[in-house]
């Protein structure tokens, strides 16, 4: 479980960041785009810097000391993920390339499971990760994909989720917090109504997991997919959670070596969980670079990281608000995004005039084309924070959107 440590020094964790001493355009770079990737500590850089100049060898196969060197971090690795998620053991914990790829492994190895007019049901709020397997897979296989409706304000609507969930459904994905509203959405809840009705529950945690405690045990989730990068990792390495006995019926994802027991010219058996389900060569300091990052958020402890990221984002939406003509999207209560639109500019144009300012935030539809519709808006300029923010750097934000006004002359 994870424990709360005592006070964050942001002053004193900026300095693990090398990229935060960066200049863009001759000033201070102010990263405020960390629900797409978050920046690395030192720790993380050194522990794959490590690997490579020490033990770098390929794992599960190597009867040498480099070989069970590497295997040994690799595996640690999945312990403290299971660790950190409140998993029973390594085994419910699959190392995937990200959160997408965990999703997608769902969308192919839950197949097996449905039958054509079997229901499966996602919110207008997901990530396309979250959103196209399920669609492609309802269009190949005969199931039908419904929706669970946003309010106004933008959080999942109760009525439709009562509507939605029935004795047909199958699958219920939903995201833990949305990368664009920042809602944070009631899982545990969802899961419970979902097993009523005989219902799996996935949740995606691409966005809760870097910035709170999360217990799966505690969600009853039946899987859960997350991705490294935007939690101090490095890329290419995600999460997929499944509960044991799920994972265990479940037909392999993909086939090849180090996902076997045996092979016969007529038949193959597969490996023990988790390693069933990590065919080939793995991303092997993907994963160790993964559990230094966890090392270093359960140093500091979630608890404080989800504190100090409230803050950061109530700040900045209490001097967002400042600004006339500026619509901001979603509900009060939020993760640590904030989507917003200055009237009559396009988010682009928005981005593209604070990045002259040494401000990076995102712009676009989010990889969330349907909400977007929903909203009814081509594209948001998102701001995400993380623990390395400073309640400096979202006033330099602000004095920014200023300019950006006066460029544009609204
Ligand atoms: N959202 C963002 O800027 P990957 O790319 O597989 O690591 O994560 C996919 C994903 C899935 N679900 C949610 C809720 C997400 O936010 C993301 C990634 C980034 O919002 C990149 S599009």
């Amino acid at each position: 479980m994870q424990q709360n440590k005592p006070l964050l020094n942001t002053g004193q964790l900026r300095k693990d960041f090398p990229i935060l001493h960066r200049k863009i355009h001759g000033k201070p770079l102010v990263y405020l785009d960390n629900a797409a990737t978050s920046q690395k500590p030192i720790q993380v850089i050194e522990a794959i810097d490590h690997y490579y100049k020490n033990y770098n060898a390929n794992i599960h196969r190597s009867i040498h000391t480099l070989g069970e060197e590497a295997t040994e971090k690799y595996e640690e690795a999945h312990d403290k993920v299971a660790e950190f998620i409140n998993a029973d053991s390594y085994q419910n914990i699959v190392f995937t390339k990200n959160t997408t790829e965990s999703l997608n492994l769902l969308a192919y190895s839950l197949t097996s499971k449905l039958k054509k007019g079997d229901e499966i049901v996602i919110s207008e709020m997901e990530h396309h990760s979250n959103f196209v397997p399920w669609q492609q897979l309802a269009k190949q296989r005969g199931l039908k994909l419904k929706f669970i409706k946003i309010t106004k304000e933008g959080l999942l609507d109760a009525e439709s989720i009562n509507e939605n969930i029935a004795k047909n459904t199958k699958i219920v994905s939903i995201t833990h917090v949305s990368n664009v509203l920042g809602t944070i959405n009631p899982v545990k809840d969802i899961a419970k109504i979902s097993h009523e009705n005989g219902a799996l529950i996935i949740g995606d945690g691409a966005q809760s997991v870097p910035h709170m405690p999360v217990d799966v045990k505690e969600l009853d989730a039946d899987f859960y997919a997350f991705s490294g990068h935007k939690m101090l990792g490095p890329t290419g390495i995600g999460v997929l959670y499944g509960k044991k006995e799920l994972l265990e019926e479940m037909q392999p994802f993909l086939y090849g070596g180090e996902m076997i027991r045996e092979v016969k010219f007529e038949d193959t058996t597969f490996n023990d969980l988790p390693w069933k389900f990590e065919a080939g060569t793995m991303n092997i300091v993907e994963g160790i670079g993964l559990g230094a990052a966890i090392d270093y958020l359960s140093n500091i402890g979630m608890g404080q990281i989800q504190k100090r990221d409230k803050e950061l984002v109530n700040y900045a939406v209490k001097r967002l608000k400042e600004i006339k003509d500026l619509a901001i999207y979603g509900p009060e209560e939020r993760g640590a995004v904030v989507s917003f639109n200055l009237k009559g500019i396009h988010a682009h144009d928005v981005s593209q005039i604070l990045d002259s300012e040494g401000i990076a935030i995102r712009a676009g539809h989010h990889c969330c084309m349907p909400l977007m519709s929903v909203l009814g808006v081509p594209a948001t300029a998102r701001a995400s924070f993380y623990l390395y923010n400073t309640e400096e750097e979202i006033d330099k934000l602000i004095s920014a959107l200023h300019k950006v006004k006066k460029v544009f002359g609204v």
